[in-house]
């Protein structure tokens, strides 16, 4: 992006993959280094925004956050010592979320599951993460969420999280950003229904109480991602407990120096 509103394709400066520049020593300057003014540029709403993701696997990092911890801790009496022991261990919660062929991008549908009752976007900073371990870029994402079933048994948690369109990543990734300035940023989210907000929360991002390279660190310990990967940081934004999400509702999550991540519901 040059800006907000125009897309520059790079693949006539030879720059073809998503993971040519992540796994690039210095990823802005290759992305810098291409003489811009010479190759072909879009305007945004003439192109279809795919997920910004190639064959990195999707993780995400769980109960980061105090809001998340009291949550789930009355959503389930039954996991409720599992959470309050989760946020203060050394270790943190980190669980599969998607292969990337099932994360969706900013404008397509995200999923709730039809067997599920109580269902919720979750806000979150996404970690781009190369196959070296390094921290290189950031995007939005929505770890979609059953919380009927998780709350029901913590056994069920993949169930909860991975299903079709569960995960969306995007508008697109924004790199190089340090964890000083992005711990400065707001996380805000709005869900419409028929053209309406029913529900709008805020967090900021200094609230996760782990720091990005603690995250990062214990997903790559004894494991490698030979494609990198992308990691999201948990949520701090939790819809009252009254509140599910209907097929046809809007979700909007922002991080105002990144974008919009916008998804519609669809029942899956
Ligand atoms: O264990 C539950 C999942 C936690 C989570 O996804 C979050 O805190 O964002
Ligand atoms: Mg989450």
């Amino acid at each position: 992006m040059d800006d907000d509103a125009t897309v520059v394709d790079l693949t006539p400066a030879g720059i073809t993959t998503l993971s040519q520049v992540l796994e690039s020593v210095d990823p802005i300057a290759l992305v810098n280094g291409t003489d811009r003014k010479t190759l072909p540029r879009y305007g945004l709403s003439d192109v279809v925004l795919r997920p910004p993701i190639e064959r990195q696997e999707v993780w995400a990092a769980g109960v980061t956050y105090l809001r998340s911890k009291t949550a789930r801790m009355e959503e389930s009496d039954f996991s409720a010592t599992a959470y309050d022991r989760v946020y203060d261990a050394d270790r943190p919660e980190i669980f599969f979320k998607a292969l990337a062929e099932k994360v969706v991008a900013t404008s397509e549908a995200v999923g709730i599951r039809r067997d599920a009752t109580w269902s919720v976007p979750e806000p979150e900073l996404a970690l781009v993460i190369n196959s070296r371990g390094a921290i290189v870029g950031c995007t939005i994402g929505n770890d979609m969420s059953s919380r009927d079933i998780e709350g029901e048994n913590l056994l069920y948690l993949p169930q909860a999280k991975v299903y079709d369109r569960s995960c969306a990543l995007g508008p697109w990734i924004l790199l190089g950003a340090s964890e000083a300035d992005a711990r400065e940023w707001t996380v805000r989210s709005t869900i419409i229904r028929g053209g309406a907000p029913v529900f709008s929360g805020e967090t900021r991002l200094g609230n996760i109480k782990r720091s990005f390279e603690e995250l990062a660190g214990y997903l790559c310990r004894s494991q490698s991602f030979p494609h990198g990967a992308v990691l999201l940081t948990g949520t701090g934004i939790v819809p009252p407990d009254d509140f599910t999400l209907q097929e046809h509702d809007v979700v909007e999550i922002e991080i105002a120096p990144i974008g919009i991540l916008r998804n519609s519901v669809v029942i899956i």
